[in-house]
């Protein structure tokens, strides 16, 4: 069996914008209905939804059958639940909180397999490898690993240069409502001292050559992220478009009395 190779990755490296949507349904049926729907990628989150490994797993077989391609966030930095992760078959991961190089660079060491990293070697036992059907998989798997940290924070925003710096960090991607947080507007991710942040730090991201992401479900302010450089972009998360469609359609019959 050959190496899946992981378009996300080499689409970013090309300057390639990519529209995505967040999964916080936990679930793989729901996956399904959102698969085909025209996203570039779809991101199992987590951090904020209730997923754990098997449903990750869950949901991964299921966007299998699909042409999109599915990340993962984590709740955290830690190398082992990383490795699992990587096990199961994800190749790229979105990870929060990232503030300085120092833990940037200890998250490319646990996507990789020594001597860059710390990746522990279980092939036989796991789904990336196809247990142990991939053709050199060990040698090949590291290229295929797409890194994409968040910085989401003051001190994110103060270490920026150092995590650009850091080789093996495809991508950095701006969370807006934690950023609103930090910076002292918790629940205002478009007050405008959060707005100059982002589109900064976008710009700063764009200038050093890596490709800058953003969460954004205003499609106008979007957009405008998108012209200002933001080439990975979440636009939505399930959770909201099923909230928002059930209350709209409910609502619609309520009004009639
Ligand atoms: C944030 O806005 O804080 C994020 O993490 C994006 O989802
Ligand atoms: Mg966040």
């Amino acid at each position: 069996m050959q190496m899946p190779h992981n378009a996300l990755k080499r689409a970013l490296a090309a300057g390639e914008t990519r529209i995505g949507l967040f999964l916080g349904l936990a679930d793989g049926y729901a996956a399904e209905i959102v698969a085909g729907a025209g996203f570039d990628w779809l991101l199992v989150d987590g951090e904020h939804g209730p997923n754990d490994l098997r449903t990750v797993l869950d949901q991964f077989q299921s966007l299998a059958a699909w042409p999109v391609e599915v990340l993962v966030r984590t709740p955290d930095h830690d190398p082992a639940r990383i490795k699992q992760l990587l096990d199961i078959g994800v190749q790229s991961l979105l990870v929060p909180m990232v503030e300085s190089g120092e833990q940037a660079r200890a998250l490319v060491r646990a996507m990789c397999y020594p001597p860059a990293g710390v990746r522990g070697v279980g092939t036989a036992l796991a789904r990336a490898a196809h247990w142990g059907g991939v053709d050199g998989y060990l040698q090949r798997a590291d290229a295929e690993m797409c890194l994409i940290v968040q910085v989401e924070s003051r001190a994110g925003l103060e270490a920026l240069d150092e995590i650009l710096a850091v080789e093996g960090v495809d991508a950095v991607f701006i969370g807006p409502s934690d950023l609103a947080a930090s910076l002292g507007h918790l629940g205002n991710s478009a007050h405008p001292e959060v707005v100059a942040a982002v589109e900064q730090a976008i710009a700063r991201i764009a200038a050093a050559g890596k490709t800058p992401g953003i969460f954004c479900t205003d499609p106008a302010l979007a957009r405008r992220y998108r012209d200002l450089g933001a080439r990975f972009i979440a636009v939505g998360a399930d959770t909201l478009l099923l909230r928002k469609a059930a209350a709209g359609l409910a609502q619609a019959f309520r009004a009639e009395g």
